[in-house]
């Protein structure tokens, strides 16, 4: 259970086997017998009052599961997982985490929304008073109202929030949950594009592929060998169905090596890994070009799948209009307008990496085939992340690993679902777009924003700034978001925003920012169907069941936006509710389902199994196969219809944009240097990269208030003990880390698991700090040390990207 050593990633194996996680289960499950009562008597409640209710586990790590809710006296006393399937790799159990086997706490917290509040102090300190149902209800409507009268529908904002995913009722997607189902029937409002997610992939990778598409990780059974970069699902995909299991089962059975590229030595290595190779933060890119003049040079690229499916590899395929010397082939070999060969020497300036590892790393991925050669979302959460993840594409591209069996396109991987019918959702008038990460930026100087600077979308120019935000299930007010100490001074003036409801089940610090709070139910209780997320090639929906009756004055999300929609009008409150109820939508949908995918069980059937399962038909997702075998009768989604190598409209993009002279858009996939990174001049001043990893001890901020799970994953930063070293600090020391934009607190992890020069946090644990006072962040939040400045392209959140000096506290 501990990080500390390297053999302590979560594998489904040690789901299985570890009693340690299975002590964590019962610490969190906390069973305690009615020692008060005669055994008899107790036996008599027992069978008059216990009952096992199916839920889930609905946060956004990626993986979802399945979780079997002990009940006594309306209460959850103990938390099990899927019982259902065999433990047989392809029909197992979707098992839960330590972090789902502990929602118990979550759901019984002390610290639990039990009453509508509207706040009463300044914004973020915290104080609220509280108010009735109906008075929070009118208070937000009239607040709508006059907003949308005075500023129009553009002035209103679902901020991002992905604490409900799948969920078909409750889910949280700001464009498709109920607050934007609601906005539509009102008028509409300011949506943005990208997640915090995969902002700089998601935009980036289309530009080659036209679209964003894997091979399923089960596929791994089929290659030869296994390569990731910045991509850990040890900790990022952890449930018995998520991605880990597939990893680990599937290597089984191939062999495949695995060579982890990654500034830490993540659990997903941890001994399971054939070779570990640190780079700096933010320079893959210069790593696979030095590989590309490796296999250039050594005649290890696959020529006829470069002249057959691409464009702009070289002359014979650079597109018209691209200058002569444009192409990849010339960039790589110093022919390009940089005039510099991408050498193994050059490239191991730049990532860290010693020139003989890169050629041998270039042989081995030249020469084993197929290759599965993927990436995480870590290295495109950088400032040059669009680049870098169109960089690693290059290396299937070269090697002809694309659209097969056991190759992969670069990309992460995809899964196999059961389609789900989803809520429907009227079109949203408001055609303006911002991006996800640049709401701050709108409200303080939403006019300014244009499309060629700030990547407004749908109008040349917002109109207005953002006056309202309505906040579901999202930390990303304040915990999420970037420059927290920055964000604090947007939002404490309320001449600017003028509302913010967050709807939340717990005191966030974003909570802290509302002007109305409202407790919502969680997602166990109440009834709803979700879809697996990744989980490989075995699909599956689970039918939660209210766990138990709503307690104090919570409410479901449904009623509260049906609500709301009353108080609009009888024709918002017609439109939105069609005349339904929420088990009546959820009835109606399904039955679409059923309609469509007769396989399905009925309604009932469902309920009663909690949990249906199904395997991909075609064995394994192979993402661009079809292009693959026939590009001419399947032609990819880019203008060309193939691979391109060299985009156009990139180059028109960085043709006609407005850029920053450290900001790169490159119509190659280039490696570019960047602000705040490992060459920036601000460096002498403060000397670490330092990023912020997805963690198993939360998914983001949620779990991150529950004792058990800070106790056994514990909040620390880790540092190399050469830089430990230099600056006096032993392992478990309390440091400062801080750059300009704020400090925290933290306690050192020293550790030759992350390479030198290199820092790094768990991201998401909760922020604490005096926000009247010195502003030091005890709770060791990254967000105080995070920039509001976005990336080039995509206008994304770089929140990797960043540089602090760390010294004793
Ligand atoms: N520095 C840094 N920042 C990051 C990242 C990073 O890597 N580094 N990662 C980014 C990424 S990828 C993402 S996706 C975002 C995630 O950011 P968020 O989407 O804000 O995710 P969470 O922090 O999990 O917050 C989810 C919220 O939903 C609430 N919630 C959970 N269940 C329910 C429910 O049933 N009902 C209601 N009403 N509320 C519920 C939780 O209490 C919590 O407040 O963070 C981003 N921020
Ligand atoms: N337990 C847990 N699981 C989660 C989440 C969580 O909060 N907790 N969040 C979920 C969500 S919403 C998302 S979006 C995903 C996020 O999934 P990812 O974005 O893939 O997760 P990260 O931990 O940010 O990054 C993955 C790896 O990239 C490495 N890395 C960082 N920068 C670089 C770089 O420049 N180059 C290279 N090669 N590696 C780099 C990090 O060390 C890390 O091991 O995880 C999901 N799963
Ligand atoms: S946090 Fe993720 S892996 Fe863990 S139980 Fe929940 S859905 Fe499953
Ligand atoms: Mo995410």
């Amino acid at each position: 259970m501990s990080d500390n050593e390297p053999s302590g990633g979560i594998s489904r194996r040690t789901l299985v086997k570890s009693t340690a996680i299975g002590s964590l289960a019962l610490a969190a499950g906390g069973l305690s017998l009615p020692f008060g009562l005669r055994p008899a008597a107790a036996a008599v409640q027992q069978a008059r009052e216990d009952k096992v209710v199916w839920g889930a586990c609905s946060v956004n790590c990626g993986s979802r599961c399945a979780l079997r809710l002990h009940v006594r006296d309306d209460e959850v006393y103990w938390v099990e997982t899927d019982n259902t399937g065999d433990d047989i790799y392809g029909n197992h159990q979707v098992r839960a985490c330590l972090r789902g086997r502990s929602i118990r706490r979550r759901i019984n917290h002390p610290d639990r929304l039990n009453y509508p509040m509207k706040r009463v102090g300044k914004r973020g300190e915290g104080k609220f008073e509280r108010i009735t149902w109906d008075e929070a209800l009118d208070l937000l409507t009239a607040s709508l109202r006059d907003v949308v009268a005075k500023y129009g529908n553009e002035a209103v904002y679902i901020n991002y929030s992905s604490g409900i995913v799948g969920g078909n009722i409750t889910r949280s997607s700001p464009y498709a949950s109920l607050v934007a189902r609601l906005m539509n029937c009102y008028g509409g409002f300011l949506s943005h594009y990208g997640t915090y997610s995969t902002a700089q992939i998601a935009c980036a990778m289309p530009y080659t592929y036209g679209s964003n598409e894997g091979n399923s990780t089960s596929d791994i059974e089929n290659s030869k060998l296994v390569v990731m970069f910045g991509n850990n699902p040890a900790e990022t995909r952890m449930s018995g169905g998520g991605i880990t299991y597939y990893l680990e089962q599937a290597r089984e059975r191939s062999n495949a090596r695995m060579i982890v590229i990654d500034p830490r030595y993540t659990d997903t290595a941890a001994g399971r890994e054939d070779e570990w190779i640190p780079i700096r933060p933010g320079t893959d890119a210069a790593l696979v070009a030095g590989i590309a003049w490796v296999l250039i040079n050594e005649n290890l690229v696959d020529q006829p799948f470069l002249d057959k499916y691409c464009v702009g590899y070289d002359e014979t395929t650079l597109p018209e209009g691209a200058p002569a010397n444009g192409h990849y082939k010339a960039y790589i070999l110093g022919q390009g307008d940089d005039a510099t060969a991408k050498t193994p020497e050059w490239a191991s300036r730049i990532t860290g990496i010693p020139v003989d590892r890169i050629v041998k790393l270039a042989r081995e991925i030249g020469t084993a085939k197929p290759a599965y050669i993927c990436q995480g979302w870590g290295p495109q959460r950088q400032a040059n992340g669009e680049l870098t993840s169109r960089a690693i594409a290059m290396l299937p591209i070269l090697t002809g690993n694309v659209g097969i069996n056991g190759g992969n396109s670069g990309a992460r991987e995809s899964t196999y679902t059961i389609t789900i019918e989803r809520m429907p959702l009227p079109e949203n008038p408001v055609k303006t777009q911002i991006s996800c990460f640049s709401w701050t930026d709108a409200i303080a100087r939403g006019p300014e924003m244009t499309a060629t600077r700030d990547g407004v979308r749908g109008k040349d120019k917002l109109d207005v700034p953002i006056k309202f935000i309505w906040n579901y299930a999202g930390n990303t007010i304040i915990n999420q978001h970037s420059d927290i100490n920055k964000t604090h001074d947007i939002l404490q003036d309320e001449s600017k925003c003028e509302m913010i409801v967050v709807i939340d089940n717990f005191m966030t610090s974003s909570a802290k920012y509302a002007d109305l709070l409202l407790p919502d139910l969680m997602t166990v209780e109440q009834e709803d169907i979700i879809p697996n997320d990744y989980a490989g090639n075995m699909g599956y929906l689970i039918f939660l069941q209210p766990v138990t009756a709503p307690k104090f004055e919570r409410k479901p999300i449904y009623w509260i936006m049906s609500e709301v929609a009353k108080r609009l009008g009888p024709n918002v409150h017609q439109r939105f509710t069609e005349g339904r109820t929420q088990a009546e939508w959820l009835q109606y949908l399904y039955a679409k389902m059923v309609a469509k995918d007769p396989q399905l069980p009925s309604y009932e059937e469902l309920k009663a199994m909690g949990i249906y399962k199904r395997k991909d038909p075609n064995g394994h997702f192979v993402a661009y196969k079809k292009f693959r075998d026939d590009p001419a009768a399947n032609p990819l989604k880019t203008p060309s219809g193939k691979i391109e190598i060299y985009s156009s409209r990139l180059a028109d993009i960085a043709g006609s944009w407005q850029l920053e002279k450290d900001e790169t858009i490159s119509p190659l996939p280039v490696y570019a240097s960047t602000f705040e990174g490992w060459d920036d001049p601000e460096r002498s001043q403060f000397p670490l990269q330092l990023f912020g990893f997805h963690y198993k001890a939360r998914t983001h901020s949620s779990y991150g208030n529950v004792d058990v799970l800070q106790a056994a994953c514990r909040q620390e930063v880790w540092l190399n003990p050469v830089d430990a070293a230099s600056r006096g600090i032993a392992n478990g020391d309390m440091v400062r880390v801080w750059n300009a934009r704020g400090e925290l607190r933290i306690p050192a992890k020293v550790t030759p698991r992350i390479m030198p020069g290199v820092s790094a946090m768990g991201q998401g644990a909760w922020h604490d700090a005096n926000m009247t006072g010195d502003r030091i962040d005890h709770g060791s939040c990254i967000n105080t040390l995070t920039t509001h400045r976005p990336s080039p392209l995509a206008k994304g959140n770089p929140q990797h990207t960043n540089l602090v000096q760390i010294e004793k506290a």
